[in-house]
């Protein structure tokens, strides 16, 4: 996680034969998605970090989106961090991050889109300016989002979503929830998430901080603030140097 984010004008890294490329941005909780599935999966990767302020040509033409993360396997590219989850669910199968169940597993995935609407005010209350009428309606839609995840995990009645260990649902809210304690540090008194209302949501984020994948792509509350500080003001620093 050492590599510079490539700009435009630097050439793209030599692809190395059988060797999967994930393109990435250091801070990014969707690239985060991939990292962890491939971390959970212990698949051999490389990564290639991008400048999202000025992508190199040579990116967009793999992904016109030009959004990260981005997977790379002999010189075809897809992207979509639920698409790249999913595809590595099935070319590597253990460990299985999804349910058996058909109906199952498209329920997990329905949860997955219903995080839009936790991280979706998350992302609000950041842009807010300092408005505090926006950011507090923002945090109480937060909180409302919120509400959908404690009550299925109370309803599940297990450790993780997925049951005994993580498994993809959990992988895919978690860079978000990893965040939320930076929210906190954000926004100030009277945004902490209430232990009463999220007893569960609470000490899932407590158990999922020991799982390995998660350790492998942990930044800290204060490392996500200052990232998310300088994103606001226009002046990203993804190579955490400044
Ligand atoms: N729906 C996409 C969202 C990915 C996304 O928004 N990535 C951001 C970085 S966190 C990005 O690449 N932004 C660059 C841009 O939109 O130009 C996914 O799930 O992969």
């Amino acid at each position: 996680m050492s590599d510079k984010h490539l700009a435009a004008g630097s050439p793209c890294p030599p692809l190395e034969p059988g060797v999967l490329r994930c393109y990435s941005m250091r801070y990014c909780p969707f690239a985060q998605r991939a990292r962890l599935v491939l971390a959970a999966k212990q698949v051999r990767f490389d990564i290639v970090n991008i400048n999202l302020r000025q992508k190199p040509d040579w990116f967009l033409a793999k992904n016109p989106l030009g959004k990260v993360p981005a997977l790379e396997a002999g010189g075809e590219t897809i992207y979509e961090s639920t698409i790249v989850c999913d595809y590595l669910d099935d070319r590597f199968p253990e460990p299985a991050l999804y349910p058996n169940d058909p109906w199952e597993k498209a329920r997990d995935r329905v949860y997955v889109e219903l995080w839009a609407k936790v991280y979706g005010p998350m992302y609000k209350i950041y842009s807010a300016k300092g408005d505090q009428q926006t950011m507090a309606e923002a945090f109480e839609s937060f909180l409302s989002g919120l509400d959908i995840f404690e009550t299925e995990l109370s309803r599940r009645g297990t450790t993780y979503f997925g049951g005994v260990r993580p498994a993809m649902l959990d992988y895919m809210i978690w860079p978000h929830s990893e965040r939320f304690a930076m929210l906190t540090m954000f926004a100030g008194e009277g945004y902490e998430i209430p232990r009463d209302r999220y007893p569960n949501m609470l000490s899932w984020i407590g158990k999922m901080k020991e799982d390995p994948a998660v350790r492998k792509s942990y930044f800290t509350p204060e490392e996500h603030l200052k990232f998310i500080k300088g994103m606001i003001n226009g002046n990203p620093d993804y190579d955490g140097e400044e």
